[in-house]
């Protein structure tokens, strides 16, 4: 088997030289889903996983843009289509200085799989841009972001193509290129997920990354007849994703520790409350300044400057920041200190050594493709309800939410169950794979 596994992803490597991040997003899925394919006949001879290891369409672009001094710059634009066997491309937009080739396609690749767990009819795609949002006048992001769809827009509608956000792209920027697009096209649609509420936008869509990792760990502690309230967790980031994962835990009666940003964590032993998370959330989404000013202004918060937070001794941790921020120094750290349980928010934040780890202590392990999907499965939602020409109301889309998550729960234990022990990499993987192979088998080689 391990030859099999090998050869393959050598033959990958080879066409795709110098992209690390593909190539171990390729890795992880390879490993578990190549035995599965060799014990079912139906999926032999048809080449089918380097199919899905091939773009569908690369697209890579040239956005240049005017700053506040009136100086020219030019950053590079892409849109990943990665597979469209089980509906229209779908994914978020990063707009960030680390954004390259093997960044978009690693992203776009674990679309794929994320989006068939979530239920919904959506393909896999990724985008965005190297462009750096931080430090920028909202006139810079208007004009980079009108630039950057000046150009995309050729290459997705609500029919093929559908974006939404991701670091670095939030309401601000969907709202600048929904803006752009309407006026090239001179056509309204719903060729964006993440709108504003009052044009087109779903209800719960801001905090459904977090709310949904939350539920997704709630379901995984049932099955050990536990639950997150009263538990102690850390948290990693203080984007998006981090602050919805704290807001869900604070309302659940867990204690969040800790958040964190590239320049290092904040530790508040006392945990966050209601007004903390407020001061976060303008903090971060209004005044765009870094977290450290939160122990600057909170009694006994400590912040721990170049230091991710997995040293805080912990019972649950949610990475949600960005892809490889928890090593295996990091993972044995958190098994020693009596962790149990990791949900990732982000996308690929465990290295595979760290994830090597968590299943040696048999630990709870829920793999972002899974535990993550809540956005993007509340961005199908959002689909859903502009193509109906009607929005549901909060309760009716938390509700949707909570019963997509238990769904893919069920689908990780279904294909992952080793004994006692759920393997969810596995599951999700093998289940994702079943969908959208079982779709690209019926409609031949395309
Ligand atoms: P945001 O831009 O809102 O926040 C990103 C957070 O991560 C910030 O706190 C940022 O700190 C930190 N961060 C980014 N890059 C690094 C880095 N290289 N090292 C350390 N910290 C870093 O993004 P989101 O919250 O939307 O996304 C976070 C993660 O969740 C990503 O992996 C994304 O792909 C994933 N995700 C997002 C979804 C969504 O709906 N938004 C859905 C599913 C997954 P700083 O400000 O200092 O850069
Ligand atoms: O990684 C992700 O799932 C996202 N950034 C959200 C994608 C989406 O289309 O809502």
């Amino acid at each position: 088997m391990k030859q099999i596994i090998d050869q393959f992803i050598a033959d990958v490597q080879q066409r795709n030289q110098h992209e690390p991040e593909f190539m171990q997003a390729v890795r992880e899925v390879a490993e578990t889903v190549i035995p599965y394919i060799v014990k079912h006949e139906i999926y032999h001879g048809k080449n089918i996983l380097m199919r899905m290891a091939e773009p569908e369409r690369v697209v890579s672009f040239r956005v240049p843009w005017i700053d506040d001094t009136g100086e020219i710059r030019v950053n590079r634009g892409y849109r990943i289509e990665m597979n469209s066997a089980i509906g229209p491309y779908k994914g978020g937009l990063r707009f960030h200085e680390s954004v390259n080739l093997s960044v978009l396609k690693f992203l776009a690749f674990e679309q794929v799989f994320k989006n068939a767990l979530t239920t919904l009819p959506m393909g896999g795609g990724k985008g965005g841009a190297d462009f750096n949002p931080k430090g920028k006048s909202d006139g810079e992001v208007m004009r980079f972001c009108q630039s950057f769809m000046t150009e995309l827009f050729r290459h997705i509608g609500p029919n093929r193509d559908i974006p939404a956000g991701d670091i670095g792209v939030g309401g601000r920027e969907i709202g600048y290129m929904f803006g752009q697009y309407k006026r090239l096209k001179n056509e309204f649609t719903g060729v964006l997920t993440g709108k504003g509420i009052s044009w087109g936008g779903s209800m719960i869509r801001p905090e459904a990354t977090g709310y949904g990792a939350v539920y997704f760990a709630n379901n995984m502690l049932a099955t050990r007849s536990n639950q997150l309230e009263g538990k102690q967790v850390v948290i990693s980031g203080s984007g998006n994703v981090a602050q919805y994962a704290a807001e869900k835990c604070i309302q659940l009666g867990a204690k969040v520790l800790t958040l964190s940003d590239s320049s290092g964590y904040v530790y508040d032993p006392e945990g966050l409350d209601v007004g903390k998370m407020a001061f976060v959330m303008d903090l971060k989404n209004n005044k765009r300044d870094r977290i450290s000013a939160y122990a600057d202004t909170y009694p006994n918060v400590s912040f721990h400057a170049g230091k991710r937070p997995w040293e805080v001794p912990c019972d649950v941790a949610f990475p949600c920041a960005t892809q490889n921020e928890l090593d295996q120094k990091d993972a044995k750290q958190l098994a020693y200190n009596g962790c149990f349980c990791i949900i990732e928010g982000a996308n690929m934040p465990s290295t595979p050594k760290a994830i090597k780890v968590f299943h040696k202590h048999q630990m709870l392990f829920a793999p972002g493709k899974a535990s993550n999907a809540g956005g993007v499965a509340v961005s199908g939602l959002e689909i859903a309800q502009n193509s109906l020409r009607y929005s549901w109301t909060r309760e009716e889309v938390d509700e949707r939410l909570q019963a997509i998550m238990t769904d893919i729960h069920d689908s990780c234990v279904t294909h992952g169950k080793e004994g006692d022990h759920v393997n969810y990499e596995k599951g999700a993987n093998i289940a994702a794979f079943v969908k959208v192979a079982d779709a690209m088998l019926a409609q031949g080689v395309v």
